[in-house]
This record gives structure tokens, sequence and C-alpha cells, in this order.
């Protein structure tokens, strides 16, 4: 007999997945994985036995529940179920499906409603830091219509502010995990950065890019990928993030002079896709090292944007991210002290998602 699930399928910014109450799912790490996979319906390249959307932004999982730290109200579990390989990872954070976990924990009466905004601290458990999210209620429900708009959506939305407090160095333990604003390897200018989000920013002219390629051109040029991939292995241990062949991080994202009037210009691997927009946390950080001289960013950023309250915007296919930043010192002495965006989300289905009985056979 198929299992039953409760999961609420809700887009986050400009990703999709579903969200689950942790008391739903196995507490054990292998089956829960096994679950997620059934989901999703992956290992598979169209995910047709399953209800992930066969890419890595329409294949993720949030796990949320109560709260195991004082300052925070709800625990958020990021999860990326890999399309084509039977792999559910945890080593990174989506500020994407972030933007659906407050929405989530007050209908799902994990958090009070406040008043017209509700404000929820959500401890991001992959990487152990804090994100706050505004969550519109004004009438004592949950607000998703609206009239804010982010680039990579259609339409508009009810806005969710979103303000990330200690999220320097979370995954790779320092701001600048090589020890150094730049590195050059194999004939490439990069710079390893991680707020929040462990991204490698690469020269695109070093790559013989211009850089306004198109994510369809990038994937389809097989010796482009097999370069970056190589890179990104080489950098991995470098990042102090291990062996990252089955991690989805770095993202490595080929930096060029912006063309739209904002700082700077990206197409972003995710590792093995290329980003139709850009991930949230990998926009602070891509925003981050424009506004610290020595990296590659602040060499190509189309001006100079220094420490200081400063709002960026990054340059992405299908627009911009733009982000505040309240950043202090300079050099080793380099403090993000807040970095602010907007996103939207949506929810879209609630219901149980059913698996195979082999997944998680009914006691
Ligand atoms: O960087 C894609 C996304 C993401 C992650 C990715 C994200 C983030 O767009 O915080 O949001 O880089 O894997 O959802």
């Amino acid at each position: 007999m198929l299992r039953a699930i409760p999961a609420t399928l809700m887009r986050g910014g400009t990703s999709k997945g579903l969200y689950f109450n942790v008391r739903d799912l196995p507490a054990e790490r292998d089956i829960r994985d096994r679950v997620l996979l059934a989901a999703m319906g992956s290992p598979d390249l169209r995910q047709i036995d399953g209800v992930g959307g066969a890419h890595p932004l329409t294949s993720k999982v949030a796990v949320i529940g109560p709260a195991t730290r004082a300052d925070a109200d709800v625990d958020y579990l990021f999860l990326q179920v890999v399309v084509d390989k039977a792999q559910v990872s945890d080593s990174q954070n989506c500020g994407n499906l972030l933007a659906g976990v407050g929405p989530w924990a007050i209908e799902n009466a994990l958090v009070p409603i406040a008043g017209p905004t509700t404000s929820v601290r959500i401890h991001m458990v992959n990487t152990g830091s804090i994100a706050v999210a505004q969550v519109p209620t004004p009438n004592g429900s949950v607000q998703y219509e609206g009239d804010a708009r982010i680039d990579g959506v259609p339409g508009t939305a009810a806005g969710i502010s979103i303000d990330f407090l200690d999220v320097a160095g979370s995954s790779c333990g320092s701001l600048f995990p090589t020890g150094n604003a730049s590195d050059r390897i194999e004939g490439v200018e990069l710079t390893c950065i991680d707020n929040g989000m462990p991204v490698v920013l690469l020269d695109a002219a070093d790559l013989g890019l211009s850089g306004a390629e198109s994510p369809e051109a990038l994937e389809a040029d097989a010796a482009l990928k097999a370069r970056v991939e190589k890179l990104r292995l080489a950098l991995g241990p470098r990042m102090k993030l291990g062996d990252v062949a089955k991690k989805t991080v770095p993202k490595m994202s080929l930096i060029s002079p912006a063309r739209h009037g904002g700082d700077l210009s990206t197409r972003t691997f995710i590792p093995h896709r290329v980003h139709e927009a850009i991930g949230v946390l990998g926009a602070v950080s891509v925003a981050t090292a424009c506004m610290v001289p020595g990296t590659v960013a602040a060499r190509i950023a189309d001006r100079a944007a220094f420490p200081g309250l400063r709002r960026l915007e990054i340059e992405h296919p299908t627009g911009f991210f733009t982000i505040e930043m309240d950043v202090t010192g300079t050099g080793a002495e380099i403090r993000v002290n807040r970095s602010a965006l907007l996103r939207t989300a949506r929810k879209l289905m609630r219901g149980e998602v059913f698996v195979p009985s082999a997944a998680w056979p009914n006691s």
C-alpha cells in the first residue's frame, strides 16, 4: 500500500519544493532520504514518477519544526534532492525556499500571528545561522497576494523581507576560506567566498567568455563544464568543504562587467546546471565580494562599493537581484553585519504526497 505523508507544495522565491513538518518524516536519515527521493521521483532526468520538476531549482525540500535554539522560532533544514542521482544533500542552504518557511510555520501553528506583519526567526539548520523573515499577516492570516515583483518569477505577490544576521563563513569557517581575497588557478583569476553560500567567482573573460551567454549556451559547452567542474573539485578542500564530488557546493559564478546598470553580471553553475537567475545566499556572497577590495568582483564591478550601508544590484540571466548590505572594516578585518533582501512565496497545493511502501513500510 502506498504511504501518505502530509506535505505542502510551495514556490519560495525562484525555486519550488515540498515543505514537510519534521514529525511527519522518518527520523532515520537513510529512510528519510529514500522517502524524499521517491516523493520527487529521483533518480530520473524527468522525475516522471514523482512531484519534482526535473531541475535542481524545482527538486527541493524544506523540513520545518519547533526551534532547537532559544533565539529562533523554528528550525528549517534544507535538502536538495538530486534529479538524476539517488542523492539527497544537506550541504547547502537555500534562501529561496526560505521565503516560504515563515508562511508555512504560521499556517501550521508553529508561530502565532503578531499583527499586520509577523516576524519569524528561522534557525537555518544546514549552516547554524539565523534569518529573520517579515511575513505579511494583515487580517489574521498569511497574505500571499501583493504587488512585489522579483525577477525570475512572473507577476507579483506579497513581499517577504528577509534579513541574514550571521551567515559569514557559515559553511567554510571564514568569509574567505582560502585565506586570500583572490587566487589564480590554472590561468583563471577567482575569489572563494562564503557569506551564507560557498561561491567561487571566476572572471568569465579568463574562460574565453563574455559572461552574457545564456544558461542554455553554457550548459551546451561540454569543454567549459568540464573545466569549471575540475576547478570546483580542486577548490572544495581548499575551501574547507572536503571532497565536493557529491556536494552541491561550491557554486561557480562566472562574472563580468554589468550590462544593464547593475554592479556585476553573473552566470552561475549550481553546480551542474546553470541557474536561470541566481540563488539568494549565492547573490549575498557575490554582493559581499563586490565590497571587498582585492576580490575579482571588486575589480570587475562597474562601480566601487566600499564598506558601509550599500544597495547592490547583481545582474543575472533573468534580471536583477537587489541586496542591501551593511559591511564594516576592510581586508582581514572585514565584518558583514547584515544583508537584507526581498522575496515572495506562494502556497500551491496542500495535501499528502504518496510514496511506495518499500521506501517507508507502514509499521
Ligand atoms: O543561494 C540555488 C536557489 C538556490 C539556492 C542554488 C539559494 C541560495 O535559487 O540561497 O536560494 O544555488 O542551488 O534556490
